[in-house]
Parts: C-alpha cells; structure tokens; sequence
C-alpha cells in the first residue's frame, strides 16, 4: 500500500511540495514546543503551581507533587479526542460470562453489600452493576498517572499547549472537531482539570498519599469505581473500618458507589426515570445508564 502510494503520481507536485511543508513546519513546531515544556529549566508547571498555592495548598506539597509529575502528557490528551463514548459496546456486560462474574461478587461480598444497603439505602445490584461496568471488579482500573492527566489538562488554557495537542491529532480528527470546537474543550477541561488537581492535593494531605501513586484512566478516573479526586473527597468511604480509604478494594468501593448514589438522590428516586437520571451523574452517557439497570435487573432476578 505504501509503495504504491510512493509511486503515484502528482498534477500538482508544487502544491503537493507546499503541503508537506505544511506538515513539516507542524510536525516541527510540536517538536520544539514539546522541547521547550520539556526542558528541565523550564518550569512549564508553574502557573499550576501558583495557583493551587493561592487555593490554600501548602507550598511544600505542591512543589514535591510537581517535581516528581514529569513532563506533559501531550499524547494522553490527544487519544482523549479519539474517545467515541457512543460506541463503547455496552452489550458485552450482558453475556453469560460477565453476568455469572457479577453473580459471584454479589454472592462473595454479600454481607458488605447487604451493610451498605442498609446504610446507604442502596440497591446492592446496582452498586455490582457499576464495578462490572466501569472495572470488572479491579481488573481494568488503567494505568495513565492521575497527576499527570490532570496537570496536562490544566495546562490547556495556554494556546502553545493546545497547539502542540493539535498537531499530534490525525488529519481526519482535526477535520471531525475544527480548531474552535477543539480549543473551547479544552479550555472548559482545563478548569475542570484545575478543580481536580486540587481535589487530588487536598485528597492527598488529608490521606498521607503521594498524588502520583495513583494511576488510573485518561480521564484521571481512579479506582474499582472509577472516582475523580472530587468524587473521592465528597464520597469514598472505608467500607472496611481498616483506618484507609481505599479505592481499589472491594469493601471501600461498596460503600464509596453507595455513599455516591445516596448523595446524588438515589432514596428520593422511586420511578426507573428518577433512578436513570441518578445513575447518569456517575457517568453521562444512555447507553451507559440502560446496561446498568439492565446487569442490576439480570443479577437481582437471578
Ligand atoms: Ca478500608
């Protein structure tokens, strides 16, 4: 195939010259962007850090968090614009397979779910629903470091950012989003990514944790259930009474999701609307919600 695009042939070699040049100066201009960001002089992380100190977060912690971040994570946040939500294949949850592993957790983690039933006033099905759905109970958590998406994200309310973000899309996603739709994402994800980072830092100091030990999805989502540091800070529970939070144990993450829907309205919701629209804030998608109420009915009946 590559040969045989080698040897077409051109009418218009000059404009086809200029185009690659285009390319070239793009290709070039991410480059030397990506090395000034790089560069160890450069502290590209500054405004974030000036920032989170002026949020109240003590200086130390946010100089010892930033030096171990590393550089941008450019790519990270170019595959986010490959994400097609709407075609994630939902139905997968709904075979033989996942349904008996969601019936084996209901069963092994009985009595913490009963225990966050009655204490949240959750129905248990739904919490398994959400941990087969978002990790397989643990087994997909994702590996991209949270500090680092958020801080990469954060730094896309500057233009040279966004640009060297830009030139690592592919021809056919820069046509697909356009340049302004494409800006005004990422200036809206750089706030929210601000609100997350300091999320994470206040998260951190008040847990003892190093934010870049947490890994997670490119989305910055942690643990069995898939919890941004805001969701963690208003929710995560110590399900297990051990003295830790943690996300990636079955016991806390009962307990977080339960406490999460609880507090997103789930005893006031009594009609399969009102307990749609609960379950869309854990995540904003249809498709999503249906398979959750659909897995929960599967495993209740069964
Ligand atoms: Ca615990």
């Amino acid at each position: 195939m590559r040969e045989k695009e080698s040897k077409r042939t051109y009418p218009n070699r000059r404009r086809h010259a200029a185009a690659c040049l285009i390319v070239l100066a793009t290709a070039l201009a991410a480059l030397l962007g990506a090395h000034v960001s790089w560069s160890a002089t450069d502290d590209v992380y500054a405004p974030l850090k000036r920032q989170l100190a002026e949020n109240g977060i003590a200086r130390s912690q946010v100089a010892s968090a930033f030096d171990q971040c590393g550089p941008p994570l450019y790519k990270v946040i170019a595959a986010t614009f490959r994400l097609r939500e709407g075609k994630l294949n939902y139905d997968q949850f709904l075979e033989p397979g996942p349904l008996a592993k969601a019936r084996r957790f209901q069963e092994l983690h009985a009595s913490t779910l009963r225990q966050a039933e009655r204490q949240f006033g959750v129905d248990r099905s739904v919490i398994v629903a959400i941990l087969l759905i978002e990790t397989q109970f643990g087994s997909y958590t994702g590996k991209t470091p949270t500090m680092g998406v958020f801080a990469t994200f954060a730094l896309m309310d500057g233009k040279a950012h966004r640009d060297i973000v830009w030139a690592l899309l592919a021809p056919k996603e820069r046509k697909h989003w356009g340049r302004e739709a494409f800006d005004e994402k990422l200036l809206k994800r750089s706030q929210w990514a601000m609100g997350e980072l300091d999320a994470l830092m206040r998260w951190s100091a008040a847990h003892g944790t190093n934010p870049n030990s947490l890994h997670g999805s490119v989305m910055g989502a942690v643990g069995w259930p898939q919890f941004l540091p805001s969701s963690m800070m208003k929710f995560a529970q110590d399900g297990n009474a051990d003295g830790l939070t943690d996300l990636y144990t079955a016991e806390d993450a009962i307990h977080s999701i339960a406490n999460y829907l609880r507090g997103h309205g789930w005893a006031q919701a009594k009609t399969s609307s009102e307990q749609e629209a609960v379950i869309h804030t854990y995540n904003h998608s249809q498709p999503y919600v249906r398979t959750v109420l659909e897995v929960a009915s599967r495993i209740r009946s069964s």
